[in-house]
């Protein structure tokens, strides 16, 4: 699954008073492979007219749009796919209820989830949180490069690894298993989020010299 390369899980006041669609069409000129629309506080209208507004924004780009939690949003507005953690809907809902063919992403926060994600049809694994975060503070304990390592040899599914990934870690995450990362503040908080997301990904093949 390639579009998980560079995956950037939206957050408003990540952007730091910039325009969230701006930030994310810069973002994605710089290369991004895939967008996560993350709502915890929207209504559900404006979560949908903001769900269709980046939908279009992506479209002539073919980065897929996926919807955090809410398979009713993603329905609405027809998206790529749904991304769900471990206390949303349970798997087997949320697959009877997507068309075929979208694409699901589940977190893993410990090994138990791990070996229950081994039955099923999933498109990636988020290995969450690879780091600790300011980003997202009530998690799980951290896996850390061992724990990435173990999933790796435990999980059949391509890794996305999620949590405190910036310029100067992607490269060892990709070393140790990851096929992919997710950030939130290392392209929405960058000065420029498109030089950000040309420099991430560059770095997910090349040592960072930083
Ligand atoms: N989910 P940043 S960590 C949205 O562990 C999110 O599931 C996480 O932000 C998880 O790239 C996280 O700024 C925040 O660290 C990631």
């Amino acid at each position: 699954m390639d579009q998980i390369q560079l995956y950037l899980v939206t957050d408003e006041a990540a952007c730091i008073g910039r325009d969230f669609f701006w930030v994310v069409e810069e973002a994605v000129k710089g290369g991004v492979t895939m967008v996560q629309l993350r709502e915890k506080s929207l209504g559900t209208r404006a979560f949908i007219d903001r769900a269709k507004r980046l939908k279009d924004l992506l479209q002539p780009y073919n980065v897929p749009l996926i919807i955090n939690d809410r398979v009713d949003i993603a329905l609405a507005v027809d998206a790529d796919g749904v991304h769900v953690g471990q206390s949303d809907m349970y798997y087997d809902t949320l697959n009877n209820l997507l068309p075929k063919g979208k694409i699901i992403g589940i977190s893993a926060e410990k090994q138990d989830d791990v070996f229950e994600a081994e039955s099923w049809d999933i498109s990636y694994l988020a290995v969450s949180p690879l780091y600790a975060t300011p980003t997202k503070t009530n998690t799980e304990k951290p896996w850390q490069t061992e724990g990435l390592k173990w999933v790796k040899s435990n999980s059949r599914h391509p890794l996305v690894v999620i949590g405190g990934l910036n310029i100067t870690n992607s490269f060892e995450a990709m070393q140790n298993g990851a096929n992919g990362i997710a950030v939130i503040s290392a392209i929405c908080s960058a000065k420029s989020p498109r030089e950000a997301a040309q420099s991430l990904l560059a770095s997910l093949t090349t040592h960072s010299l930083i």
